[in-house]
């Protein structure tokens, strides 16, 4: 187990880098600020090179086999240390997060205790039934299945959720016997220093998780170039996916993708609608949009659109938009510099289309802050209507029924998440299955997942290997087929 005292990661002077158990600098740093206060540093983070990322591959390719001999029921008490690790320091672990990447405080503390649950999922998982027997042709011989972990695993992980989808992509690949290279995004580093910090002292061997912090751009050769590479797990934007699979596309690598959204959420004029835009305005604006799941058009019967526009407007007026740190607040900023410029270009977009503003602003406020939107008028070829904006910008849309709000809310590259707001049960059940989408909710919101069920998309939003639950084991193991006779 890692001695925290000897060797203990620095956001002061860059030790970032934890390859084989040990913390490390590196030539090069960079810096973070707090997106909600920008003149304030968040830390000095090691800027890894290929040489770091060759480490960090030996490493694990090192430890893994060790890892895989150790009894499933020792894994899953590493893991569950690590869930009450977390939850221990749920407070360092909150504000963390929020100084990374502007997190409202409710929802990053709700997130970190998310991954701890996560934690605690696949700790169970792992002394549930592993493989099968089957009947053999053959009277002597035993027929049976076993599932191995894969070796080398290589997480790439978003700033969106700094806590949540690392663990979701950690817990299983480690859980199920793999060692892994992890390149969280550079937004999400102080967040990733700790849930690696932690993971160590729950007990995952020296080089079983080796963390290099970095640009992701002078990486990706040395991450996915690696011949030592079995599986690559990413949750990120399109292009950088698609770019990430090419790179390995030549070799038999599993590749879990986590892409992009457009969510719809449909109304009904027999929908409960203060409870219906209640949902729309937490799916839309919670997180500041910046989720994959979140709700981005919303497609109303006309004949309730008036008075269900009249509720958003009131209801995004109720939220509390300011200081992250804040526990009365709704609505942080946006992650990052770069990230307010992108949604600022779509603000600028629907200003030069002359689309209306039902509430929110066109202008971006102080620092990352951008208002909770909601645009209505806007041409179906828009990039406001095909482009996932990531940010608190909801589009609404007028339809004459169902069908045309069905066939509207498929009309997406897309297929993550959707919703449709009825008390009319025979269109929940159409709705269930025509929306082209890998989740569905009915009367919820389109964000927010349960840890033991799957989660992914169809269409561009994903690889199709969904992640957590059962899937998730699955994408992290292989199965061998024993063929058992003695002479
Ligand atoms: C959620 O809706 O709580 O990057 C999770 C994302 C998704 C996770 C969403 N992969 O936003």
């Amino acid at each position: 187990m890692l001695d925290l005292a000897a060797s203990s990661p620095s956001l002061a002077d860059g030790r970032t880098l934890f390859i084989d158990g040990v913390w490390h600098d590196a030539q090069e740093t960079y810096e973070r600020s707090d997106p909600a206060g920008l003149e304030a540093a968040t830390g000095v983070f090691a800027a890894a090179g290929a040489e770091h990322v060759r480490a960090a591959y030996d490493a694990a390719a090192g430890a893994q086999p060790g890892w895989a001999a150790t009894p499933a029921p020792q894994r899953a008490d590493v893991l569950r240390r690590a869930a009450d690790l977390l939850e221990f320091r749920v407070d360092a672990a909150t504000h963390r997060l929020t100084a990374d990447m502007g997190k409202a405080r409710r929802d990053a503390r709700a997130e970190v205790l998310r991954s701890a649950a996560i934690l605690r999922y696949v700790s169970g998982d792992l002394l549930q039934p592993s493989g099968e027997t089957y009947p053999s042709a053959d009277p002597s011989t035993m027929l049976l299945t076993v599932e191995e972990p894969l070796g080398v695993v290589c997480a790439i992980t978003p700033w969106n959720f700094p806590f949540a989808i690392p663990t979701w992509k950690l817990a299983p690949a480690i859980g199920f016997g793999n060692a892994v290279v992890w390149k969280p995004a550079e937004a999400a580093s102080g967040s990733a220093v700790l849930l690696a910090e932690v993971l160590a002292a729950a007990g995952v061997p020296d080089g079983v998780l080796n963390l290099v912090t970095g640009r992701g751009r002078a990486l990706s050769t040395a991450l996915t170039g690696d011949p030592r590479l079995s599986a690559l797990t990413f949750t990120g934007s399109n292009g950088v996916g698609v770019a990430l699979r090419q790179a390995v596309a030549d070799r038999n690598v599993k590749v879990q993708l986590e892409l992009g959204g457009k969510n719809p959420a449909i109304v009904l004029a027999d929908a409960d609608l203060p409870y219906a835009a209640a949902q729309v305005v937490r799916g839309a604006m919670l997180s500041t949009g910046q989720r994959c799941t979140a709700t981005s058009r919303v497609y109303v019967e006309r004949s309730v659109a008036a008075e269900f526009r009249a509720l958003v407007r009131e209801t995004i007026g109720q939220l509390v938009v300011g200081d992250p740190y804040d526990e009365a607040t709704d609505v942080g900023p946006l992650a990052s510099v770069q990230q307010r410029d992108a949604v600022a270009e779509y603000l600028r977009l629907a200003g030069e289309e002359g689309v209306e503003v039902v509430t929110g602003s066109l202008a971006v406020g102080d620092g990352c802050f951008v208002a909770p939107t909601v645009l209505t008028g806007v041409r179906s070829d828009s990039a406001l209507m095909l482009e996932e904006i990531f940010g608190p910008v909801l589009v609404l849309v007028e339809v004459d029924s169902y069908d045309a709000a069905i066939a509207a809310a498929n009309d997406t590259q897309f297929g993550l998440s959707s919703a449709l707001f009825t008390t009319d049960l025979a269109r929940a059940m159409h709705f269930v299955r025509a929306t082209r989408s890998g989740i569905v909710h009915v009367n919820r919101e389109t964000a927010g997942v349960e840890p033991h069920v799957p989660f992914g998309g169809v269409k561009a939003s994903s690889s199709m290997q969904r992640e957590q639950g059962k899937a998730g084991r699955a994408f992290f193991t292989t199965t061998k087929t024993v063929y058992l006779r003695t002479p």
